[in-house]
């Protein structure tokens, strides 16, 4: 924790860059109808998550040391599970963010302290919400790296995982590709 120093003028400047790029969703091939089974994606997850659609890290433009990462988690346990902290040997730090609108309507980004996989549901990150952010990464990030992650769960097993670099959301999974199982 360096809460104390404050942020330098080049730190701001790529936040603010993050931010624009991170908002734009630029999804750039829609689902197949149908396509969406019961497909998971490879994880060394504990017993009740699993991932419903394959993780990914956004390709930032060279320069960037910033950027996020993003993928669905399924919890089948009868209780609501919470990941409380995020780590990738890639980055410096890693923080869960969310995005919100400001009272000017203008889309900014917190880091919260948990995100809650619902029981029997479904938590999305996703370009526009919920993400990880990856801060100060060591080296920069090339398209199709893979990006080991581990999400730490409350009283519960972590989940390991590894999340390809992209540009944009995976041609195969749209927007609510990965959505059934939502319902309670
Ligand atoms: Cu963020």
């Amino acid at each position: 924790m360096r809460a104390g120093i404050p942020p330098s003028p080049r730190y701001l400047f790529q936040i603010t860059l993050v931010l624009y790029l991170l908002g734009a969703s630029t999804v750039n091939g829609h689902h197949v109808p149908g396509h969406h089974g019961s497909e998971v994606a490879e994880c060394d997850c504990p017993a009740g998550l699993e991932l419903v659609s394959e993780p990914w890290v956004r390709l930032m433009p060279p320069g960037m040391t910033t950027t996020a990462a993003y993928l669905s988690v399924r919890n089948s346990t009868d209780e609501d599970l919470r990941i409380v902290a995020a780590e990738t040997p890639v980055a410096r730090r890693t923080e869960l963010h969310s995005h919100f609108q400001d009272a000017s309507g203008i889309m900014r980004m917190r880091e919260v302290a948990e995100i809650t996989v619902p029981s029997l549901g479904t938590v999305d990150l996703e370009p526009g919400g919920l993400h990880l952010m990856l801060i100060d990464l060591f080296e920069p990030l090339e398209s199709g790296q893979l990006v080991p992650i581990t999400l730490y769960v409350e009283e519960h097993g972590d989940l390991k995982l590894q999340a390809q670099v992209q540009r944009a959301i995976p041609a195969d999974q749209g927007h609510h590709g990965h959505r059934q199982g939502h319902e309670h």
